[in-house]
């Protein structure tokens, strides 16, 4: 007998920018993610700090090609197939279905393209979970609203989401609004498409595409429950926990304000409203929210089904401004370095145990059923002449954190619908645009200078998930 649920939905997950490529063909149009460059500049324009919008310049490489999924998806949905998945993550393309992101009739092409992907899953009895905007703002909307800044991007993602909810509504039952949207106050760019002017007020500009953002999530939620009765909407949330550093009151404190901050987005998303502390805490910065008379109502009426999260590290919080300064390098704002736990190659903090802790705040917060839809190690992967890979450090990395998976299911009585490990098989990286800093089960023959055949092979991690899968999380 198995540790999970016979139908738990073992799988992997992916985003568009990251694995498609073909960022000009089949009449998809231009894209935030597009422009967002390898090397030094990346940090500023994935910020907003630096504008860069146009999408001919030599040095975006990996990411307009990717690992070109756009072209090898039936093999790479096989190979999934092969390990055994019940569940695929992917996000759509914005810019494939609406190429200027509002015009009035879909790309034809954008849209056959993800039937015929959809087709590939249910083949193999594959459950499509799909994000509707996975740090994806279309360049034209940018061009004319400033991104998320305005509100008329509100009606232009109901629209692309009534297309998508009518087009697919007999293949796709699982969806989510937007990819980690509490992202988008710490990568902006990459979140709602904002770029700052100079001596411009950031955070007035970041939360109100926030509040932009929470009133389109919820008229997504309700139009999807209208079209497509029996579907399932989640939000989704960069979580993993916030400890304090010591057990001084005040690092306690840092530590709660900190979580707090986090959880605001899924606060509204999941109860319908804003907490009473953020509108508190926004008054003390300034920042003054535009909002129509309906929005609280929207608010009330869409909140999600489930709660979806991705995990890949605790945090460390303290009021101590030096031990803050020897931070992790974790990619979700500042954070003090945890003297117990090893980091990755890129400095997040390893904390399987916090992946528990993690589920059972947010099972707390907000008793409805929990997805963790990426956790994962980015790890440099070495392949021996004789082509194999040997990533155990994925496979323990891996197997902690199922533990207490299993642990908070079967000790804590969580409900988890299911597991999809970030990028099974390895894609451009979000934070650094290489492709050296791989997650996969699946080898990718690119590197960063883009170089590489796109040839697919089998990591020792292949063998090993397709056996915990097919023994139900038994043999790990
Ligand atoms: C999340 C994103 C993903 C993914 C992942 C790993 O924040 O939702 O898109 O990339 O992190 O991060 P990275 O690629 O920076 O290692």
């Amino acid at each position: 007998m198995g540790r999970f649920p016979k139908d738990f939905l073992w799988g992997g997950a992916t985003a568009a920018n990251q694995c498609e490529g073909a960022y000009n063909e089949g009449g998809r149009g231009p894209a935030n993610v597009d422009v967002v460059p390898f090397g030094e500049d990346r940090f500023p324009v994935m910020f907003g700090k630096l504008k860069m919008l146009d999408c001919d310049a030599e040095h975006y490489y990996p990411s307009h090609e990717a690992i070109d999924m756009y072209h090898h998806f039936k093999e790479d949905i096989a190979l999934f197939a092969e390990m055994g998945f019940r569940c695929y993550r992917l996000s759509i393309a914005w810019t494939r279905i609406l190429p200027n992101g509002d015009d009035a009739e879909p790309n034809e092409e954008g849209l056959a393209f993800y039937d015929a992907l959809f087709d590939e899953c249910h083949k193999y009895g594959i459950e499509p979970l799909v994000t509707i905007c996975h740090f994806d703002a279309p360049i034209a909307l940018i061009k004319k609203y400033g991104g998320w800044k305005d509100r008329r991007m509100v009606d232009a993602y109901v629209h692309y989401c009534d297309i998508l909810f009518h087009r697919y509504k007999g293949k796709v039952k699982y969806w989510l609004t937007f990819n980690e949207i509490n992202m988008l106050l710490h990568m902006p760019f990459m979140g709602a498409g904002l770029l700052f002017e100079p001596g411009e007020n950031v955070e007035q500009a970041k939360y109100q595409a926030a509040h932009y953002e929470l009133v389109a999530s919820a008229k997504a939620v309700k139009l999807a429950h209208e079209v497509m009765p029996g579907c399932m909407v989640g939000c989704m949330l960069a979580a993993g926990e916030f400890y304090p550093r010591t057990c001084a009151p005040e690092d306690v404190q840092a530590a709660a304000e900190a979580d707090r901050d986090n959880y605001f987005f899924i606060d509204v998303q999941s109860r319908g409203a804003y907490p009473v502390w953020a509108k508190k805490r926004m008054e003390r910065a300034g920042i003054a929210l535009r909002t129509e008379p309906e929005d609280d109502q929207t608010l009330r009426e869409g909140t999600v089904d489930f709660i979806s999260f991705s995990y890949y590290s605790s945090r460390c919080i303290t009021v101590n401004k030096e031990l803050m300064e020897q931070a992790d390098g974790n990619a979700i704002g500042a954070a003090a370095k945890n003297p117990y736990l090893k980091t990755s190659e890129w400095g997040w903090a390893i904390d399987p145990v916090g992946l528990r802790i993690t589920m059972n705040t947010l099972y707390d917060r907000y008793q409805k059923p929990l997805f963790i839809v990426e956790n994962g190690l980015g790890a440099v992967d070495t392949v021996e002449p004789d082509g194999s890979i040997h990533d155990s450090y994925r496979i323990d990395y891996l197997r902690a954190h199922i533990e207490q998976m299993e642990k908070a299911i079967n000790e804590d009585g969580l409900p988890l619908l299911g597991y999809t490990t970030w990028g099974p098989i390895d894609l451009v990286s979000a934070s650094t645009g290489e492709m050296k800093k791989r997650y996969g089960f699946i080898y990718v023959d690119k590197d960063n200078a883009g170089n590489g055949t796109l040839t697919r092979s089998r990591k020792d991690s292949f063998y090993w998930y397709k056996k915990v899968i097919a023994s139900d999380g038994e043999d790990l």
